[in-house]
């Protein structure tokens, strides 16, 4: 081989580790996960009511992700579940949320996170039927929360309650079948445009410490942001 064709595929060699190595760092490292978009096409500030899906499963069976206990949420327009806990909603508008709670339960940490707050009429819809709390202590009735503390808003959402239905929870993520809850309620998304942090308060990281390590500091598991937009 010549001594330019040797150096050609050196550098085209070279090339493709370097290219490799980008791929690497943007897509795995750096390449966060998707923002689900709620705001499209609403005028902000119009009392437009958006309703927003979410679900929280057993474990996440996604690819080489770790298998955590994992939130979805729904991209409205192909109905896919996207994993992630990252959506965008309109200021100023009345957002109708549906969770389905497919993983079992878990006593809170702190009974005052059973409490419902910061929704209209301050309580939710489990499967239909309005409350304004939830006993995890008292029995089983809690898988996650989903809180925003910026806005006031908490809601444990229920858990399939009887021993037979956590023992046979859905096991691959997404969930489309198997026992859950239909949890419901509405809050009015802040006038102010800006990024809501929003989290789960069960102490769901199973094998950290104190069960608040991997899903509970993870965006894409059990945090997440609430971007308004105006
Ligand atoms: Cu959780």
């Amino acid at each position: 081989m010549s001594l330019p064709a040797r150096l050609g595929t050196l550098l085209a060699a070279f090339l493709v580790v370097v290219g490799g190595a980008i791929f690497v760092v943007i897509h795995y490292l750096l390449g966060g996960p998707p923002t689900v978009d709620y705001a499209a096409g609403v005028t902000p500030d119009s009392g437009h009511v958006v309703k927003v899906y979410l679900q929280e499963d057993p474990q996440t069976t996604i690819g080489n992700r770790p298998d955590w206990v994992s939130y979805f949420i729904q991209d409205p327009k192909t109905h896919k579940w996207v994993h992630t806990t990252l959506f965008q909603v309109p200021a100023g508008s009345t957002i109708d949320v549906t969770i389905l709670g497919y993983d079992g339960c878990t006593p809170l940490r702190n009974p005052y996170w059973g409490k419902v707050t910061g929704t209209t009429g301050n309580v939710e819809y489990v499967n239909g039927k309005a409350t304004p709390v939830l006993n995890s202590w008292g029995q089983c009735s809690v898988g996650h929360t989903f809180s925003i503390p910026g806005i006031g808003l908490n809601v444990p959402v229920a858990s399939p309650t009887t021993l037979a239905a956590n023992n046979s929870l859905c096991s691959t993520s997404p969930c489309t079948s198997g026992p859950h809850t239909t949890v419901t309620f509405s809050f009015k998304s802040p006038t102010t445009a800006g990024s809501y942090f929003w989290q789960c308060r069960v102490p769901c990281g199973l094998g950290y410490l104190d069960g608040f390590g991997g899903p509970m500091q993870t965006i894409g598991y059990m945090t997440g942001q609430m971007e308004v937009v105006s």
